[in-house]
């Protein structure tokens, strides 16, 4: 299996995150993709080649040009703004304020476009936000040549960015923005499934009203975990994307038997979808060691999902999301796409 990698994500390096009434140091950082491109390597998984560059088109058919324009201006408008240090929101919009016309004032629109405050912008986020996404397309360019499965090494992550809001320490959709290439290419269904340990609550509501796109997610119960207020087993879709939307909550303390059951019906769900691609949302926050997460799977299980994953028997996108056992990133990462494959 291929992986495409950019250095540039390198230029994205949080400077603290403000979690549990502190403010703490980022659990989104660079290391983990050099760890993960390190195990890659180390397993000889295939060839490592650099992403394509893209227009933004391919963004804008999935984000709010307002909200692609602010990622790419935030930070020079703060400096002049003088303030030093990374552009960060902190005033939202809730019931009942004006949701129809976007502030004019720097903090407002980085309010009204986002949905949390652990997802800073600094003077480079915009050029790896630019190079994850090419990540993503370039893995799904690679996929409709019909290479059978190819991993997108994606950093910063981006299953929590909806068409119009950033949050979650993602800023643009990566595997929403890898799914619309391919339907622009051709591909009449793809179906993303989402193995991270947070509800995927951007791909979510990118999806929500389309048939086209099947979203399937197993995280972390929203009545205990992150993002809190998306991730419900009721939410089945609207209008023509009733049906299209699975959510598989799972409490904390989650283990494997149970992890593998919601697999089972994930993947059981997607079968019959008969999608022409699947994009698989590779986070590995599902480790018993995660620091911000709270399921109990241990590295052999990472294989496991990928041999399940396998059984679809479609062309197969991998998209890196999140995971912050750190040490262990890479292991865990590849045992899936290894599991996959086999190997
Ligand atoms: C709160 C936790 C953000 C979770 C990010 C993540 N700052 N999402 O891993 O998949
Ligand atoms: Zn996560």
């Amino acid at each position: 299996m291929r992986t495409i990698y950019s250095a540039d994500h390198l230029l994205h390096q949080s400077p603290g995150e403000l979690i549990y009434g502190e403010f703490v140091p980022a659990f989104e950082k660079p290391e983990r993709a050099e760890l993960v491109l390190k195990r890659v390597n180390e397993v000889r998984l295939g060839e490592v080649i650099a992403p394509e560059a893209f227009p933004l088109e391919p963004i804008t058919r999935i984000h709010a040009p307002g909200l692609v324009a602010l990622l790419q201006t935030a930070h020079q408008e703060w400096l002049g703004l003088g303030r030093s240090g990374a552009a960060y929101p902190y005033s939202w919009p809730t019931r009942g304020t004006r949701t129809d016309r976007v502030p004019q004032n720097l903090e407002g629109r980085l309010g009204f476009y986002s949905f949390d405050c652990g997802t800073p912008i600094t003077a480079t986020t915009w050029q790896a936000v630019k190079a994850s996404a090419d990540v993503a397309l370039t893995g799904a360019k690679l996929l409709n040549a019909g290479e059978e499965a190819v991993f997108s090494l994606c950093r910063p992550p981006g299953h929590h960015a909806g068409s119009d809001h950033y949050g979650g320490y993602c800023f643009l959709n990566n595997a929403a923005i890898a799914a619309q290439k391919l339907r622009d290419d051709g591909a009449r269904r793809v179906a993303i499934l989402d193995i991270d340990y947070h509800h995927g609550n951007g791909t979510q509501q990118i999806f929500y009203g389309r048939d086209d796109v099947l979203f399937v997610s197993l995280h972390g119960h929203p009545d205990q975990e992150y993002p809190y207020m998306l991730g419900f087993e009721d939410e089945p879709g609207i209008g023509r994307g009733e049906g299209f939307n699975l959510n598989l909550p799972l409490p904390w303390g989650t283990q494997w038997p149970a992890y593998e059951a919601a697999l089972t019906a994930g993947l059981d769900r997607i079968r019959a979808y008969a999608p022409e691609a699947v994009i698989v949302s590779l986070g590995v926050d599902t480790f018993k060691d995660d620091p911000i997460s709270q399921f109990k799977l241990d590295h052999e299980h990472f294989t496991r999902m990928g041999e399940m994953i396998r059984t679809l028997g479609k062309p197969t996108l991998f998209v890196m999301e999140g995971g912050y056992a750190v040490a262990e990133i890479g292991i865990n990462a590849v045992n899936v796409l290894t599991g996959f494959e086999g190997k």
